[in-house]
């Protein structure tokens, strides 16, 4: 019996109006149907629009924290399910156990943060030119927001996104990627449980050129979070801009490491391993590029393909895998389409780049964690993002040298630097042109109170995660009082 998974709307769950559904399987091993979600279309949209926008003006005049109260008991809710919610995540989208662990881990940690900005999220009292006369600034909610989210951080993105939403007065309809509406539902589910009121957050399942693209060009949904690829991003910004929506973008990147000759070698190796390999590369994070001081090119590569080659790969709910399956069929391709460019392009293929065989592994999507060596700053496997489990190597020859190749790309989310010399870690700190700079700590690993998100094409600015996030779901509004009790002019009668 397969279970049939619903939208919410209104605090309703209730099925699609066309009642079309859309299947979704295990990626470790394809036989296994996690559920059946409904095919969402725009009149289920305009219905959970209707809906969040009757619940934010109620939403909106509940005290900040009083709703930092739920966002609490959201994170109360998520610790005790942690678990379960992790392995559910694992055999849903197949990254490894201590990976859906973390990823609820996050969850929970912006739900308190969220919990403890009600408290705050502060304005400003400036004084005023003319006597007599009071100035402020505070943050108002805008409105409904439509969440839109990809598939490698199921629970912890949408809730990136959501808490801080809510938590300034907004009201949301969210549509997950399809890939994982369960980790979806799960979240909903324990929302409402918390004590949202009805139409706070509605979901809405169901594809992106659908559902996603009927909150995109909603006249009454006033901004939009997107977290995806560069190119669905800037098709986003298009759409949206005829109802000139605040649009925060988090889109691809082409992250590298860069290891100098005095780093701590066995660091930088265990480094990049987690940062090209961890949740099999499949994320904005990830580390795609390795850039290696000639002076130890050789040693650390064949150190790494060492390590690389004996990396378990296995279903994420066994507790000696490594690596799991990649998330679907079509993701699969694209790295096989990949390692075919890589070798086309005349990289040296040193490590992987095969569909992985073997009995446990035949019915997943899994691949081989995959390295090019001698590869070229203007070949596509440097320069396109991939994301899947493929690392590309290449050479410097001074510190300069290889900041110059790490910025050489149109993306800028993460950067690494392994070095012991303080000197060139300022320098780098100061020069590599990303979001996001780790010294000695590999690309991925963001923690949830610090700014998230990148420069260049990455992104259009804004910033997700800590306090930072919150300048995007509020407005400023500027506020005089003038208790003189006669007409003051700015500019004029003090001048
Ligand atoms: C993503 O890949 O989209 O920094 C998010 C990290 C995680 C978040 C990744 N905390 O790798």
């Amino acid at each position: 019996m397969i279970t049939k998974f619903q939208n919410l709307i209104n605090g309703k769950w209730v099925d699609s109006l066309s009642g079309k559904t859309f299947e979704n399987r295990n990626p470790a091993n394809w036989n296994e149907v996690i559920g059946l979600f409904p095919s969402s279309s725009v009149e289920d949209v305009n219905l959970a629009v209707i809906s969040a926008r009757a619940a934010f003006e109620k939403w909106r005049l509940v005290p900040a924290p009083a709703r930092g109260d739920i966002m609490r008991k959201i994170g109360d809710l998520l610790s005790k399910r942690k678990e379960e919610i992790a392995r559910e995540m694992t055999r849903e989208m197949g990254k490894v156990l201590t990976e859906t662990r973390g990823d609820v881990q996050e969850g929970i940690d912006t739900a308190y943060y969220a919990a403890t900005e009600g408290r705050r999220l502060f304005g400003n009292t400036v004084p005023s030119e003319l006597p007599n006369k009071f100035a402020m600034a505070i943050r108002v909610p805008i409105g409904v927001a439509g969440i839109i989210t990809p598939w490698n951080f199921p629970l912890a993105i949408p809730t990136w996104k959501m808490f801080p939403a809510i938590l300034s007065g907004n009201t949301c309809v969210f549509k997950p990627a399809v890939d994982t509406p369960k980790t979806a539902a799960t979240l909903v589910e324990v929302m409402m449980e918390a004590g949202l009121p009805d139409g706070v957050v509605n979901l809405v399942h169901g594809k992106g050129s659908d559902v996603g693209n009927a909150i995109v060009t909603h006249t009454d949904v006033d901004l939009i979070s997107f977290t995806g690829s560069t190119g669905v991003g800037k098709q986003l910004s298009k759409d949206a801009s005829d109802t000139l929506k605040r649009v925060s973008l988090e889109l691809g990147g082409k992250n590298a490491q860069v290891v100098m000759d005095d780093a701590d070698l066995d660091l930088a190796l265990e480094g990049v391993l987690w940062g090209a390999f961890g949740t099999t590369g499949q994320r904005c994070t990830a580390t795609s590029r390795l850039i290696l001081h000639e002076k130890i090119y050789d040693k650390f590569l064949e150190m790494l393909v060492e390590r690389t080659s004996k990396l378990r790969l296995g279903d994420g709910l066994l507790s000696n895998a490594e690596v799991g399956p990649i998330i679907n069929e079509s993701q699969r391709k694209n790295t096989q389409n990949y390692v075919k460019i890589g070798i086309k392009e005349g990289a040296k293929l040193v490590c992987g780049g095969n569909i992985a065989t073997g009995e446990e592994l035949k019915n997943g999507w899994f691949h081989e964690p995959t390295i090019f060596s001698e590869v070229k700053p203007n070949m596509r496997i440097a320069t396109e993002e991939i994301f899947g489990p493929v690392l590309s190597v290449l050479k410097c020859n001074s510190l300069e040298d290889g900041i110059t190749l790490l910025n050489k790309t149109i993306y800028g989310l993460s950067s690494s630097l392994y070095t012991k010399n303080i000197n060139d870690a300022f320098k780098a700190i100061r020069d590599i042109q990303a979001g996001i700079t780790y010294i000695n700590v590999p690309t991925i690993g963001a923690e949830a109170h610090m700014p998230f998100g990148g420069v260049k094409q990455t992104g259009n600015g804004h910033r997700e995660g800590g306090w930072t996030v919150y300048d995007f779901f509020t407005e400023w509004k500027a506020i005089y009082i003038d208790y003189s009790g006669k007409l003051q002019r700015a500019q004029i009668d003090n001048y």
